[in-house]
């Protein structure tokens, strides 16, 4: 204990709770998974660490409800913005509407069997059992719409129309190509006997969070190319895979990243530095300096019995 007579030497251990300046930051709705837009340019790889470091990850997006809110919170920005969507090694059945992997299926004999390497959506025979087949062929589809007692509608389109066009027809008119998670959903659709297209396709991309979500929402034509994906807001926010190493803008998502530091400092003087009135003055006064010195968005406090003090 210091005597206020005597002029004695404090050691003291300060919390210094500081989070990253808000101004490069625009912060999604808090109802939602958050988006933070990142206005600087990273290649992919040092993107995700960012977001890894300072939120959760990379943006995922799950359902045309996230990808509304992605280019919403992307505004009009013009250029590429990175998002966690990446070339992983392996090919794997998926459904359209996001529900992940294919883990029932009910393919026919000999399938899938991907014939002449082509073969990345799925449709169903009019047996009810499901083949492989090149996505740029024209097929009836059948598309489902979600009620609000949660069963599904199936609507059938006649008209030949490619994998991907049947998607864009059922996601504008519907909710989504059809997906079948059961044999009583499989029966349900095949009650019209056509061969058509439903939600399955195959594809090796993978989300950074590692989440096994299965939403794709690809541009239309062009030829892009790259083992990474990013969006523009110019471009409605489309997907556009491009080569991880290019520099681009992205899209972090989470909550901000609290960094706690510990900071320690040395006070002479002459006042009882134990009393908590002197101690709170002091704090206020480096607030007051690290604010000056434009240092902003953080807490001050001091840490717990941990102050020393030396005579
Ligand atoms: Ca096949």
């Amino acid at each position: 204990m210091c005597l206020k007579t005597v002029v004695c030497s404090g050691i003291f251990l300060l919390y210094l709770m500081t989070t990253i300046t808000t101004a490069l930051l625009l912060t999604g709705s808090k109802e939602t998974v958050q988006y933070h837009f990142i206005n600087e340019s990273l290649t992919w790889y040092e993107a995700q660490s960012f977001c890894r470091l300072k939120y959760t990850d990379l943006a995922t997006i799950n359902n045309m409800y996230e990808e509304n809110h992605l280019v919403s919170t992307l505004d009009s920005h013009a250029t590429a913005t990175w998002i966690g969507l990446y070339n992983g090694q392996y090919n794997r059945w998926l459904w359209s509407d996001g529900s992940g992997r294919a883990d029932f299926t009910k393919w026919s004999l000999n399938q899938p069997d991907n014939y002449g390497g082509i073969e990345s959506c799925g449709e169903m025979y009019a047996d009810g059992f499901w083949n492989d087949a090149p996505c740029g062929v024209t097929k009836a589809y059948v598309c489902y719409e979600s009620q609000q007692d949660g069963s599904k509608k199936y609507v059938y389109y006649l008209q030949g129309e490619t994998w991907p066009s049947s998607q864009d027809i059922c996601r504008q008119k519907h909710t989504d190509l059809a997906c079948v998670h059961s044999e009583e959903e499989s029966l349900a659709i095949n009650a019209l006997t056509y061969r058509v297209w439903m939600g399955l396709f195959k594809d090796s991309w993978v989300w950074s969070d590692g989440a096994e979500t299965s939403f794709r929402y690809w541009q239309r034509g062009g030829s892009y190319s790259g083992n990474c994906v990013s969006v523009e807001g110019s471009q409605t926010g489309v997907w556009i895979p491009a080569d991880c190493n290019q520099k681009a803008t992205f899209m972090c998502q989470g909550d901000v990243k609290l960094k706690k530091m510990v900071i320690r400092i040395k006070v002479q003087s002459d006042v009882d530095l134990t009393d908590l009135t002197a101690s709170n003055l002091l704090l206020q006064k480096l607030e007051t300096i690290l604010r000056d010195r434009e240092v902003s968005d953080f807490s001050l406090k001091w840490q717990d019995d941990k102050y020393v003090f030396q005579r």
